[in-house]
C-alpha cells in the first residue's frame, strides 16, 4: 500500500442513538477504506477541549461538547489512497443541509451538531488525532485478499 494515508472518524453519539452505526461504516467500506483501528471512546471534557480547540470561542462550544458526551463515541482509523480528503468527501459539508446528495450528512441528517461524522480535515490533522485517541498498539498493520484489488496497479 505505498502512498496511503490514514484519517481519524468519530461516529457521533447521534449515530449511535439513531442505528447508523453499521450504514455508516458501510459507506467507508465499500469506497475500500481499509478499518485498521476500532473502538468504543467516553470522550471527556478535556479530550474534546483539545479536540475542538479551534472553535473554544463559538457560542456552541460548550453545547458542542455536552453534545459529544451524551453516549460513547465510536473512534475508527481508516487506512486508504488520499484517505483525509476521500473520507472527507464521503461525510459531506459540515452543516448537512449544504452537503451534497449522497454524502453520508446530507443522507442522513438535517442540522448541527448532529452530523454523525467527524474526520480529520487534513494529515497534520489526522496525526494528532490518532494520536490523542489511539495507541500505537491499537493501529493494525495487516493484508486482506482484497489489498491486489483495491490498492494494487490492477489484475
Ligand atoms: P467539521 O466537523 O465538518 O470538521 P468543524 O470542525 O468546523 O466542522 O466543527 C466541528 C463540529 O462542530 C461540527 O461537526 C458540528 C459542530 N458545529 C459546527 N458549526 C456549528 C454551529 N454553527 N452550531 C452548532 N454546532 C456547530
Ligand atoms: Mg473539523
Amino acid at each position: 500500500m505505498a502512498d496511503s494515508q490514514k484519517t481519524l472518524v468519530l461516529l457521533k453519539p447521534d449515530a449511535l442513538q439513531r442505528d447508523l452505526l453499521g450504514q455508516i461504516v458501510t459507506r467507508f467500506e465499500r469506497k475500500g477504506m481499509k478499518i485498521v483501528a476500532m473502538k468504543f471512546i467516553r470522550l471527556s471534557e478535556e479530550m474534546l477541549s483539545e479536540h475542538y480547540s479551534h472553535l473554544a470561542d463559538k457560542p456552541f462550544f460548550d453545547s458542542l461538547k455536552k453534545f459529544m458526551m451524551q453516549t460513547p463515541v465510536v473512534g475508527m482509523v481508516l487506512e486508504g489512497y488520499d484517505a483525509v480528503n476521500e473520507i472527507r468527501k464521503i461525510v459531506g459539508s459540515t452543516n448537512p443541509r449544504e452537503a451534497d446528495a449522497g454524502t453520508i450528512r446530507a443522507d442522513f441528517s438535517m442540522n448541527v451538531p448532529s452530523n454523525l461524522v467527524h474526520a480529520s480535515d487534513s494529515p497534520e490533522a489526522a496525526q494528532s488525532e490518532i494520536e490523542r485517541f489511539f495507541t500505537d498498539a491499537e493501529v493494525f498493520n495487516y493484508e486482506k485478499i482484497t489489498d491486489k484489488y483495491i490498492f494494487g496497479e490492477g489484475v
